[in-house]
């Protein structure tokens, strides 16, 4: 710690970011989930965590909008090797029950498959449940990082036990309505969903930048009252015909309650931003954008109160994900802690 200069670059040390600080020390705490096992195009995300952490060490610590952002104590938990064990079976078992999907055959014929993935995914559910409520329970800011977007069910369950109630800002381009989607009761289409459904405290689900959907996700979105989707097309439309960014982020963060949590899908970014996530789709948010998203959410009376990133996908040829990942991480990271000390002054 006597030796760590933030001016100097990033020695890669395991953490997040090359910082120097222990979990216990920390006021935020990164958990990586190696976990894509329901991943239905391109699998890879499980690798996302790792890439992050390596291309995290050449992120500037100093921010222009942050001071002494590298002060900021971020801490980041080791990755659990029975999730990747894991995650290699239930992928096993799950690429069975597509391809029986993909060739027209029932459900059934991949019971046993599908049970496997479906009692392996609560397996991992229960696992970040278990890890975030611990460090939540100190009074720790968790932020979960994928793998795809299942894995942060269990830190959204965790917090929800902490506060009566709590809106969720979802950056993606997919809504992630879909029910069971191929079966899979926690797959990475289902999750929000399942936060609806089975997380009573969720008054709130505020989505940005979903433009890729089924007919039955539209249905969900316009009749449960909880949902506000600014779609990418609602969003561009307004920006072409003239509203400024900073009118739609003030009518963004005006569905949100006082509590919010904050859901990041990669690929609600535009996708030369993530060219190798699992399902990329054109349009997105600039980097920009959502940077400034992110800020005016910190600078507001609201409070953020958990997050995760999903569906980083790392190229073999290519830092070029995981650069904007980390990037992306980061800003959550150091926006929250700007929120969480503006929101204790008052
Ligand atoms: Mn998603």
């Amino acid at each position: 710690m006597t030796n760590f200069n933030p001016n100097d670059p990033g020695m890669a040390n395991g953490n997040f970011f090359a910082l120097p600080y222990s979990v216990d020390d920390s006021e935020i705490i990164l958990l990586p989930v190696p976990w894509d096992a329901t991943t239905s195009y391109k699998p890879g995300t499980h690798m996302g965590p790792n890439a992050i952490i390596d291309a995290s060490a050449q992120v500037d610590l100093y921010d222009e909008s942050v001071p002494n952002a590298w002060e900021i104590k971020i801490g980041t938990l080791e990755q659990e090797q029975s999730i990747l064990a894991n995650n290699s079976i239930a992928r096993e078992h799950a690429v069975k029950v597509i391809d029986a999907l993909e060739n027209g055959l029932e459900l059934s014929t991949v019971k046993d498959s599908l049970n496997i993935v479906n009692n392996l995914s609560e397996e991992l559910n229960l696992f970040v449940y278990n890890t975030c409520k611990k460090h939540i329970a100190e009074g720790k800011i968790v932020g979960v990082v994928g793998g795809d977007h299942s894995v942060p069910f269990g830190n959204i369950k965790a917090i929800s036990e902490k506060y009566e109630d709590f809106g969720i800002l979802h950056i993606d381009a997919h809504a992630d309505l879909r029910v069971a989607y191929e079966g899979f009761t926690y797959s990475h289409a289902s999750i929000l969903y399942n936060c609806l459904s089975q997380i009573p405290q969720l008054s709130q689900l505020t989505q940005v930048a979903i433009r890729d959907f089924c007919e039955q996700e539209a249905d969900i979105i316009n009749s449960d009252p909880r949902i506000r989707s600014f779609t990418d097309i609602e969003i561009k439309r307004n920006l072409f015909e003239g509203k400024t960014w900073k009118s739609i982020c003030e009518s963004i963060l005006t569905t949100l309650p006082q509590n919010i949590y904050i859901s990041i899908d990669i690929d609600g970014l535009s996708p030369e931003l993530c060219p190798n996530t699992g399902t990329p789709v054109p349009g997105g948010l600039s980097f920009r954008e959502f940077d400034y998203l992110m800020l005016m959410i910190a600078n507001s009376k609201k409070r953020v109160i958990g997050f995760d990133l999903c569906e980083v996908s790392p190229s073999p040829d290519s830092e070029w994900d995981a650069n904007v990942g980390a990037r992306v991480l980061y800003k959550t990271c150091i926006y929250t802690h700007l929120n969480n000390n503006k929101v204790q002054d008052k």
